[in-house]
């Protein structure tokens, strides 16, 4: 554990402990929400969290999820249905271990299954499956997208029809191994270890009008202080970990990721899905656990975030998935989330 994980763990031993919302469900353990309308209900697609006896390390070791159960709501605050295993490691011809935080499209009569997760090397990159349902079951296709590596895909489809890809994080999502354009097996096991450099941050590809593939080169996504100058691998506050999502709101873009070793949901807005961006600001505290993982969706004129937390179980490695609302402020702003009342 480091140390920043020992006091976010410590804040929460206390028995009065109130959180703001409760699990959506109990029977699995789940996480790393990724949440879309479909079909006029809403679907989660998160990791399924597993206990597989593995000790927990900065690598993630202890994260060897294999499988995905969809579930779904007919509106926020009601029933909600496990679909069961919509997609299972064993059905992947190229994976080696541990199937982290998806995401989901759906076009033209297909709905798109992005899944992260480590080949028979070791290395992760991010495969694609279809289903003809939002429950699945989805099929993989034979091999990872070209040109894909490390975690966390997040797809967002703009307005005039065009999708885009961002993914990326850092640590045990080996985002640092790929600095180089190439992945090095015996790079940094953290970040770029360059304090006073640009910070290594999201990647975004274009999607081809086939979902399947990128569409063109993979770009930096790049976060400006207000300054306009790049953030610095030294500014753990600010910096991309892992985890981003993507939601348009008044004509503007609002890339979303977590910090990581800080715990801290922060937001960046532009005015194109490829950037820049220009950080703004924390919009949601550190939750119970270490990661920190959310998407964000609009329900019949309201905006909510989907996110973890380790209410049921108290161990990093086994969450649950929670909502709650979140609101824009009228100058653009988010108006800050705390986990705990
Ligand atoms: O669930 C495994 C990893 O933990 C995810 O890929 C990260 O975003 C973090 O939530």
């Amino acid at each position: 554990n480091s140390p920043a994980q020992k006091a976010n763990t410590a804040k929460t031993d206390s028995t009065t402990v109130k959180y703001l919302t409760k699990p959506l469900i109990s029977s699995i353990y789940t996480a790393d929400p990724s949440a879309h309308v479909f079909e006029g209900k809403i679907y989660i697609y998160p990791s399924h969290d597993i206990d597989a006896g593995i000790p927990e390390n900065d690598n993630g070791d202890h994260f060897a999820m294999k499988d995905y159960h969809i579930l779904s709501m007919d509106s926020i605050g009601g029933k909600v249905t496990d679909h069961g295993v919509g997609f299972d490691i064993k059905d992947i011809p190229w994976a080696g271990r541990q199937l982290w935080a998806p995401d989901a499209a759906y076009k033209d009569g297909t709905y798109y299954l992005y899944f992260p997760v480590k080949d028979k090397q070791d290395v992760f990159k991010i495969g694609v499956a279809t289903s003809k349902r939002p429950e699945g079951p989805f099929k993989a296709q034979p091999q990872p997208i070209a040109g894909s590596f490390s975690i966390d895909p997040a797809v967002f489809t703009d307005t005039d029809g065009s999708s885009y890809m961002y993914f990326g994080g850092i640590w045990g999502g080996q985002l640092q191994r790929w600095d180089k354009g190439k992945y090095d097996s015996n790079g940094s096991k953290t970040d770029l270890q360059k304090d006073d450099a640009p910070a290594i941050t999201c990647k975004v590809a274009k999607l081809k009008g086939n979902m399947l593939e990128f569409d063109g080169a993979v770009k930096d996504v790049v976060i400006l202080d207000s300054l306009g100058k790049p953030l610095l691998g030294k500014d753990h506050n600010r910096r991309f970990f892992e985890g981003s999502w993507m939601h348009k709101y008044n004509g503007k873009y609002y890339f979303t990721y977590s910090t990581g070793d800080t715990h801290l949901l922060t937001y960046a807005i532009g005015d194109s899905p490829l950037g820049p961006f220009t950080y703004k600001g924390v919009f949601m505290k550190p939750v119970q656990g270490w990661t920190t993982h959310h998407s964000i969706i609009e329900v019949k004129g309201k905006w909510y975030i989907f996110y973890h937390d380790t209410e049921i179980s108290g161990k990093t490695h086994l969450r649950n998935v929670k909502v709650t609302t979140l609101e824009h402020n009228a100058d653009g702003s988010i108006k800050l989330i705390d986990p705990f009342l």
